[in-house]
């Protein structure tokens, strides 16, 4: 569907706009008195989040791809069916299908609290039969005034039960990973993907000297990235999700990756939002299940 279409059934004037991005993805922009955000129909994938007294708040790689069957580097992938090496079978791309397939919008709506909210929408077809045999609806609920909501909202329209798991792979910007703590896991069980996912405890608030790449579970808390270059503290909270994932790739990783810039890694931090590892979503047929991340920024 071209531009002027979507623009004429689904723009807000003053408020939500559908313009043509990078690499020709369509890309809602959406302001509010409070933030902005912008939205590629590409993965549904949510690029960009800035509240008019912060500096951005989601990171988004400089070396960023755009291009469709590829995810952005950046932003808040949304990883499903499976979540990273999860794969219902050998031979599948880490993280599911959505986020390198294009949505549709389903709605847009300025609600009474001042908030703007935007729906897409994505179910199975032929292509993603071949790669996950199920029948599903998905749709992401992007809800933006002050704080940026996220929530990915899943069906089962199959007549068979189906279990999957997924993330939403939020990459946060901050001053100087070396200068940033993330609270709100201390006493948490997590499994180190450097270790062989060897389980072990998280003692105290995290800090990063290193490559972290771990899955923190049975954690429903909410995360606070506090960033002493920046001088703000990021609050992550969530619902529907036991799994938390920090994951920093640091040099030699960030290095290897062609859409991560050499040093990008010390601007970056991901807190994700998931169901992993034990944390499945087991759906009968007819059954729902909402993933949902509200992201704020206190000075
Ligand atoms: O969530 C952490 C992780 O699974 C890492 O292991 C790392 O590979 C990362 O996601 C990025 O994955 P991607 O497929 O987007 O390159």
């Amino acid at each position: 569907m071209d531009l002027q279409t979507l623009r004429e059934q689904h723009a807000l004037p003053g408020h939500l706009d559908i313009i043509d991005g990078p690499g020709e993805m369509p890309v809602i922009s959406i302001r509010t008195d409070k933030a902005m955000a912008k939205i590629a129909l590409h993965g549904a994938h949510v690029f960009h989040y800035q509240p008019h007294d912060s500096q951005p708040v989601l990171w988004l790689s400089n070396s960023a791809v755009y291009q469709h069957g590829k995810a952005l580097r950046g932003g808040i992938p949304v990883c499903w069916p499976w979540f990273s090496d999860q794969l219902p079978k050998p031979g599948l791309p880490a993280h599911g299908f959505v986020r390198n397939r294009l949505w549709d919008i389903e709605s847009t709506a300025l609600l009474d609290s001042g908030e703007v909210q935007l729906r897409l929408f994505i179910k199975d077809d032929e292509n993603s039969r071949e790669l996950w045999p199920h029948a599903f609806e998905a749709r992401l609920i992007v809800t933006l005034g002050t704080t940026l909501k996220v929530a990915l909202h899943l069906m089962n329209t199959d007549e068979q039960a189906w279990e999957s798991t997924g993330a939403l792979h939020s990459y946060f910007q901050v001053g100087d990973i070396g200068q940033c703590q993330v609270e709100g896991l201390d006493g948490r069980d997590f499994l180190d993907k450097n270790s062989g996912f060897e389980r072990r405890r998280q003692e105290g608030d995290i800090d990063i000297g290193q490559e972290i790449d771990r899955v923190y579970v049975d954690t429903g808390d909410t995360c606070i990235i506090d960033d002493a270059d920046l001088k703000r503290r990021i609050k992550i909270a969530k619902r529907g999700s036991l799994t938390t994932v920090v994951w920093n790739p640091w040099q030699e990783k960030a290095v290897a990756m062609s859409d991560f810039d050499d040093d990008g890694y010390r601007q970056m931090l991901c807190v994700e939002t998931a169901c992993a590892s034990g944390d499945w979503i087991r759906l009968s047929p007819g059954e729902s299940h909402t993933i949902e991340t509200h992201i704020s920024v206190d000075a």
